[in-house]
């Protein structure tokens, strides 16, 4: 019996991530029942052996592409937050609620092959495998300021794709008013979204007014720190808005849809009086349950946090403010 193997695997073959996934579930029991049998343990091996191949093949490749990217004028000066730092504190609630269980928890968590489903108000819609979407694309290394919403903020060297340019590709029409994302569901590798008492109706979503997804600063990164994209900071490929909370930045992104209508959005729908559509970082408006007018920029100092004040759209505003001319802030927060 044939059974293709990760590395004849072409990208056109990859129709749906779920078709991918039921093949190597395939495989995997294939393997399983193979190893019950005769010869037991070279089988299963061989298959795993190829699959890592395969995962190598691809991270030096992506690795490559990352090492090329061209920097940004974008970037800030600001001294960046030590790689630990960016790999030990997250939010991704997919692998639990406490900052250190992304890192902990996220290591098996596979990211190649990866498909995005793109659909919607667009010409060009379908399945599209981020190897190809990675290989066709300049990437760039933007360091872009980081403000999470509970108040504490980072400085990161990201590296991808503008989202624009990204986005150009699927040719949205006039009716694609608003941008909608979507998170991978995989809980047999997230624990987080195995639990119980989650209160995230899975996947996670978030969303963006088109203006606001085309504009220069958006960024689909792949990569942070000249390597590629850390699990525990959503491999293989995230949003990152500088100029919004944190929770905008959605992780592992697997749906991209063009909309008319405002989009659902994860935190918006579990609290809307706390967290808006729009999540701009602004000073002047408090989250009703603590002020947003300073941070605390990680890691701490020698003698504790390192608390600064917080600027108007993460210190974006000559770029971004423009979009919002017009528009009440205290009510569109
Ligand atoms: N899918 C998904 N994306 C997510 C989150 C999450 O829980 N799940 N957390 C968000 C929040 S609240 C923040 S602050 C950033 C954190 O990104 P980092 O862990 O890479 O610093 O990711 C955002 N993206
Ligand atoms: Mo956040």
């Amino acid at each position: 019996m044939l059974i293709k193997q990760p590395l004849d695997i072409r990208p056109s073959d990859i129709t749906d991530e779920k078709v991918y996934l039921s093949r190597r579930q395939f495989m995997r029991s294939t393997a399983a029942v193979v190893a019950a049998g005769a010869a037991p343990a070279l089988l299963s091996q061989g298959v795993l052996a190829r699959e890592n191949a395969s995962r190598q093949v691809w991270v030096r490749k992506i690795e490559a592409q990352i090492a090329a990217a061209r920097k940004s004028p974008f970037s800030t000066s600001e001294e960046k937050t030590p790689f630990d730092d960016v790999l030990e504190y997250n939010n991704f609630y997919e692998f639990g609620t406490s900052k250190s269980d992304p890192y902990e928890n996220s290591e098996q968590f596979e990211i190649q092959p990866w498909a995005i489903k793109v659909e919607g108000a667009c010409h060009k819609p379908g399945t599209y495998h981020l190897e190809d979407l990675v290989k066709e694309s300049q990437l760039e290394e933007r360091i872009y300021r980081l403000r999470c919403v509970e108040a504490w903020s980072m400085v990161i060297p990201w590296v991808g794709i503008p989202l624009a340019s990204l986005l150009k590709r699927f040719e949205p029409t006039m009716n694609a008013k608003y941008v909608a994302f979507e998170t991978v569901v995989r809980p047999e590798q997230m624990p987080g979204q195995k639990s119980l008492f989650s209160s995230i109706d899975w996947p996670y979503r978030e969303g963006l007014r088109i203006d606001e997804a085309m504009h220069p600063l958006t960024l689909a990164a792949v990569g942070l720190y000249g390597k590629i994209l850390p699990n525990q900071n959503g491999a293989p490929i995230r949003l990152v808005v500088p100029w919004k909370y944190g929770f905008k930045s959605i992780k592992s992104i697997v749906a991209i849809r063009f909309v008319e209508e405002e989009p659902y959005t994860t935190w918006n729908n579990i609290a809307p009086n706390e967290y808006g559509f729009y999540a701009n970082v602004n000073p002047k408006v408090d989250h009703p349950r603590w002020s947003q007018k300073s941070e605390r920029r990680l890691p701490g100092g020698l003698f504790g946090p390192k608390r600064i004040e917080t600027q108007m759209f993460n210190g974006y505003a000559e770029q971004v403010a423009s979009l919002y001319s017009g528009m009440d802030l205290q009510a569109n927060y």
